[in-house]
Order: C-alpha cells, then sequence, then structure tokens
C-alpha cells in the first residue's frame, strides 16, 4: 500500500545505515527536521526542563550542570513527527528488525559550566552484543542548538561499541583504555534539523561547556524485541494520544496506555556521571 509515511525508501539503504552502526557506531541524518520544527522542539524541552527543575526528582544531575529529564511521549509536540520520520523508520528496521520498540524519551541539558563527562557508556553490553555481537538498542539524539566548539560538543571514539570491558568496570572503562580512545576522539557539531542514531555502547561523552548557553538535545531510546532497556523506562501516553497515532506509529510504543499521566519515576541514573572532570 502506498503509506506515505512509510515508504520503502531507496534513499535510506539497509546497507549504509548496518555499516555505520556497525562499524563507526554512530550516523547522522542532516537537515531531517526544518528551523522552525526545532525552535518549537527547543520551546517544548524549556517549558519541560523549568517543570523537571521545580518536582523534587523531577531531573536527574549528571554532573555539575547537566541534568537528564524522562518526559511523556505526549508533551512534545513533535513527538510523532520524529518516531514516523522515514530515516528514523528506515533505521529503527534496518538495525532493530520490523518489531522494533520505542522505550524511552527524554532529553539531556549540559548548561553553561557543564564539565567533561568520563568516557562511557550508557549501560553495560549485553549478552547479545557481546557474545552475539548483535545491536539490540539505538539511541537517536536530537540537537535543539547548532552545537559549537564553545558549548562542549558530545564526542564519541567510534567503533568502539565492540569493546569488551569484562573484568573492569562495565560502563566506565579504566584508565588503560583512554589513549584507545583519545586517539579516536571525535566531536559531532551537530546543527539544528540533524538527527542522529548510535548505539549507546558506543564510548562516548559530553565535553565542557565554556559557552553562556545550554546545549539540551532530544533523546529517543528504542529495542529490538530481545532489547531490556524498556526495563528501565516506564512510557505512558494517554488514550486519547495513543488512538490519535496512526496504527503502524502505535504498534512500536512500548507505553503503557493510561487514562492520566502519572509523574515518571526518574530512574535511569548513571551513578559514575554524578561527578564531573574538569576540562
Ligand atoms: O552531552 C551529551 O550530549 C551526552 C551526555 C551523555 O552521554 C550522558 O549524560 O550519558
Ligand atoms: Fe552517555
Amino acid at each position: 500500500m502506498n503509506n506515505p509515511t512509510f515508504p520503502p525508501d531507496s534513499k535510506y539503504e539497509v546497507a549504509s545505515i548496518m555499516g555505520g552502526l556497525y562499524g563507526d557506531g554512530f550516523i547522522a541524518c542532516k537537515g531531517a527536521f526544518s528551523r522552525e520544527w526545532v525552535y518549537e522542539l527547543g520551546a517544548d524541552i524549556a517549558m519541560l526542563f523549568e517543570e523537571a527543575l521545580a518536582t523534587p526528582g523531577g531531573a536527574l544531575a549528571r554532573g555539575p550542570s547537566r541534568y537528564y529529564v524522562e518526559i511523556h511521549p505526549e508533551r512534545l509536540s513533535g513527538f510523532a513527527d520524529i518516531i514516523s520520520h522515514p530515516w528514523v523508520v528506515a533505521v529503527c528496521r534496518a538495525v532493530l528488525g520490523p518489531d522494533y520498540k520505542v522505550v524511552e524519551a527524554g532529553f539531556d541539558v549540559p548548561g553553561p559550566g557543564a564539565m567533561k563527562q568520563p568516557w562511557h557508556r550508557d549501560f553495560p553490553s549485553p549478552e547479545a552484543t557481546l557474545v552475539g555481537r548483535r545491536l539490540n538498542s539505538l539511541a537517536f539524539n536530537i540537537t535543539t542548538v547548532d552545537v559549537t566548539e564553545e558549548m562542549g560538543p558530545f564526542e564519541i571514539a567510534p567503533g568502539t561499541q565492540w569493546d569488551d570491558l569484562t573484568g573492569g568496570d562495565l560502563m566506565f572503562p579504566g584508565p588503560e583504555w583512554s589513549e584507545r580512545y583519545e586517539a579516536r576522539a571525535q566531536k559531532k557539531l551537530a546543527q539544528m534539523g540533524d538527527i542522529s542514531a548510535r548505539s549507546a555502547l558506543t564510548i562516548h561523552r559530553g565535553t565542557a561547556n565554556r559557552s553562556q548557553r545550554s546545549r539540551p538535545v532530544f533523546v529517543l531510546g528504542v529495542d529490538a524485541p530481545d532489547g531490556t532497556n524498556a526495563d528501565k523506562h516506564d512510557l505512558q501516553v494517554t488514550r486519547g494520544y495513543y488512538e490519535s497515532l496512526p496504527q503502524e506509529v502505535r504498534r512500536h510504543l512500548a507505553a503503557r496506555v493510561v487514562d492520566r499521566l502519572d509523574p515518571i519515576v526518574q530512574g535511569h541514573a548513571i551513578e559514575g556521571l554524578k561527578m564531573g572532570q574538569m576540562g
């Protein structure tokens, strides 16, 4: 059928998507959204951030002047645009299969004065990746600002999603690994409208924000059917919102359908990120 939202789009080749995520562990779609659309996303996030800061336990500290907030998807006016974007759909299908599920929606806010994070992955590698050599989850990011060097860009060490950290800390590689990551480090100067997709296992860090502006970035977590990240999250949508979504979009939401949204218990704390490093 000719559903315009879900074309089998040959612009997005499975082989290049797989090559990018199994190779570097990071790919991007430049200019996926208009700047106007991103301004709206930024405004929604600013509003939700204020709300979260005013709620006890509403925002998780990830180092000085750096927060993570998990949200109710429908509070973003553009949420359906994100999860039905043809590039996002193509990437999820290619890497996670036809029954992928959206398990997490949130945002990171590294504010002025945020410090350099230690190199890390966002959770320990699952058996599927370590032994099965397969990725069963992805993280998508959408910046709400044009990132400059001074804002402390996101930095990634390509290809390191396959590193086996067994024997040490499973999320924070010890000093014996730093040479490897420093040698590979790439700064991502994302611009408004860009979407990126990465394995959250690819070693990465936020760097020091020396500017006067914060750098809020939207985060979408997606699992393959055997992914277990849903366990850490509790996505909720109201019945009205759920029913407003096309069946094909709804099918991929690993969310509880509720009459009223419950406050979110911010669960995805990363203990090792509470402190920061100078630099
Ligand atoms: O600064 C960023 O964009 C990412 C931060 C990050 O990796 C984290 O808090 O887990
Ligand atoms: Fe991270």
